[in-house]
């Protein structure tokens, strides 16, 4: 008599659904969302004694405007007691208030500007 080899069952695949048919573990896929990060806008405070050729300057210097968009930021700070020049990450706003009050003490000014978070 012939022996058979048994017959065994199909195998069916099963799936546990952490797994890939590979075998291989899949992390669930989830889309990021990272908050971009909060701006700091560098505000010039008007006073009574810095010279307004002073201030054009300053804020054509640290502030990378040309003559005519320096001027009507200095004007609007004039007018209005305050004026943002720029928005910056956290360090690079506190590196241009540094470079503004040092530019100013050192010419004798007392040009006071500060950074802020931006609202959102
Ligand atoms: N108010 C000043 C003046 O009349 C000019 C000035 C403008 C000063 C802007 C500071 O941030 C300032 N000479």
């Amino acid at each position: 008599m012939a022996t058979k080899k048994p017959l065994t069952p199909p195998v069916v695949p099963t799936r546990r659904p952490d797994r890939d048919e590979g075998g291989s573990v899949v992390l669930e896929r989830r889309t990021q969302r990272v908050a971009p990060p909060q701006m700091y806008q560098v505000v010039m405070l008007n006073d009574d004694y810095t010279p307004m050729e002073f201030v054009v300057v300053v804020i054509q210097e640290f502030f990378g405007k040309d003559l005519e968009s320096a001027t009507q930021i200095m004007l609007k700070i004039h007018l209005d007691g305050k004026g943002v020049c720029g928005v910056y990450s956290k360090d690079v706003a506190a590196t241009k208030v540094d470079q503004v009050l040092d530019a100013a003490a050192k010419a004798g000014h007392p040009l006071q500007c500060v950074s802020e978070p931006v609202e959102l």
